[in-house]
């Protein structure tokens, strides 16, 4: 399915727009997409300064503007919705903002900033509540030895910087393929990028603050509003197991692309794991708890970021109880070149490439095939630049006349999982869809 709109509906009344702030999208299910999108929301969020910047001008009577007004210079724009820094993105809601890259600009082999997917649970931070400068993070928990609190710059200068390039894909990525539909974001494939990232790793931190022999389990908190404006209610509160929490790998990242990280991918500090879903990754990272248990923050519980414990049929009830939180992430692949839709002279030998990754693991290889999957070819694999970073692969094809193709590619994990062809196993929240990424192509 394709993005439900792109552009702010014009015809949207107060009504829709308060039905719609009540009807939050939520990759974790627990409620409907909204109906369309609006800039209301998010204008509501920000700040004058940025309100400024989005009219292209100072605002001169700012002080007198009532809260939540949405300029009419923007009001009246037939743009689709912007958020600064990012370009090219498919919106699929506002409130809270959630937006995917079409698969043609994920064609670099680092993600830039600008083509970085959003998702957010609640409400980001106004871009005023976030300098670097005032930031801090508290190390506490029940299985934590000496809980401190660390200013941003203490961070920095008290622990070694590390930079790894890794995959960041939300665990509904590819949901909108699911029969019956599954309630939640309705991505197509651009919920995932391999940014790289600078921080410090989470291990040297938590063990600067000492690890109880009880500890098993870390959580995150981070400093987003939940959507029903309540500032005591929690957005989400992920984490992971100890072993993977002291991965060098691991980091609490303060740089993307040797820059601040954006706003909406937050800003000025996340934890990154690496080949887990992104949910765990926390944003705008205020602090962490080292827990004697698995983490029972929000989000964790009850059918959260879970899959079955076995293949159930499609439109199945699954009690919680058979529901287990979701670790590595499958064998997937995107094609990233050429564009969807292109059309080839015949003459031309076509080149066609991508990524591919595979969670904790590595891609073994990935194939192509231009005859809807009756034969495949093998495409040249590049090895990651380091471990959780997506590996690039190429081809070149050759169409044998004029017509309609479809190009398929197909992913082999190094223990032999392969992408399915149409869609994974169906589950209650549309999780983990690593089917095959297809693009039509005509040779002309
Ligand atoms: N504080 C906070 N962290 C968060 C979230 C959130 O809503 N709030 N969303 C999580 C989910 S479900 C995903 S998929 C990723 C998305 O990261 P991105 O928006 O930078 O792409 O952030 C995760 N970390
Ligand atoms: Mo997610």
């Amino acid at each position: 399915m394709i993005a439900k709109t792109e552009r702010p509906d014009p015809q949207a009344t107060t009504h829709d727009i308060q039905s719609q702030a009540l009807s939050p999208v939520d990759d974790s299910g627990t409620a409907r997409p909204a109906p369309s999108v609006s800039r209301r929301g998010f204008f509501e969020r920000l700040g004058i300064a940025s309100v400024s910047a989005a009219v292209g001008a100072e605002i001169v009577f700012a002080d007198k503007m009532p809260a939540g007004l949405i300029p009419v210079a923007m009001a009246q724009s037939a743009e689709p919705m912007q958020i600064p820094g990012k370009e090219g993105m498919t919106f699929l809601n506002d409130r809270p903002v959630l937006a995917e890259a079409p698969a043609d600009l994920l064609d670099d082999a680092i993600t830039p900033a600008k083509h970085l997917f959003i998702r957010n649970n609640g409400i980001a931070p106004a871009p005023e509540a976030l300098a670097p400068e005032h930031w801090t993070l508290e190390i506490a928990g029940e299985s934590c030895v000496k809980p401190m609190t660390f200013t941003l710059k203490e961070l920095k200068e008290k622990f070694t910087h590390h930079t790894v390039q890794m995959v960041l894909e939300c665990a509904g990525n590819g949901r909108s393929e699911f029969n019956p539909p599954a309630h939640g974001t309705q991505w197509t494939t651009g919920a995932v990028g391999c940014p790289q990232w600078t921080g410090v790793r989470l291990r040297d931190v938590l063990q600067h603050c000492g690890i109880k022999p009880d500890a098993v389990y870390i959580g995150y908190y981070g400093a987003d509003i939940h959507l029903s404006g309540d500032v005591k209610k929690i957005t989400i509160s992920r984490g992971a197991p100890l072993r993977k929490a002291l991965e060098a790998e691991t980091l609490l990242a303060f740089a993307m692309n040797g820059e601040d990280i954006p706003w909406m991918n937050g800003h000025p500090l996340r934890l990154v794991f690496g080949g887990w879903p992104a949910s765990t990754c926390g944003k705008w990272l205020n602090k962490i708890v080292i827990r004697d248990r698995e983490h029972d923050g929000e989000k964790m519980t009850g059918s959260a970021y879970r899959m079955p414990r076995y293949p159930v049929a499609p439109g199945s009830k699954v009690p919680d109880e058979d529901m287990v939180i979701i670790e590595s992430m499958p064998v997937k692949s995107l094609i990233t070149f050429p564009k969807s839709g292109l059309s080839q002279p015949l003459a031309t030998p076509l080149t066609v490439r991508g990524h591919a990754w595979a969670g904790e693991l590595e891609v073994s290889e990935v194939l192509v095939s231009i005859d809807f999957g009756a034969s495949w070819q093998k495409t040249t694999l590049e090895k990651p630049v380091n471990r959780y970073a997506w590996q690039h692969w190429t081809t070149q094809l050759t169409l044998p006349k004029k017509g309609y193709y479809e190009v398929w590619a197909r992913a082999v994990d190094s223990q032999g999982h392969a992408q399915p062809m149409i869609l994974p196993g169906w589950n209650p929240k549309g999780y983990l869809n690593n089917s095959c990424h297809r693009i039509a192509i005509q040779a002309v």
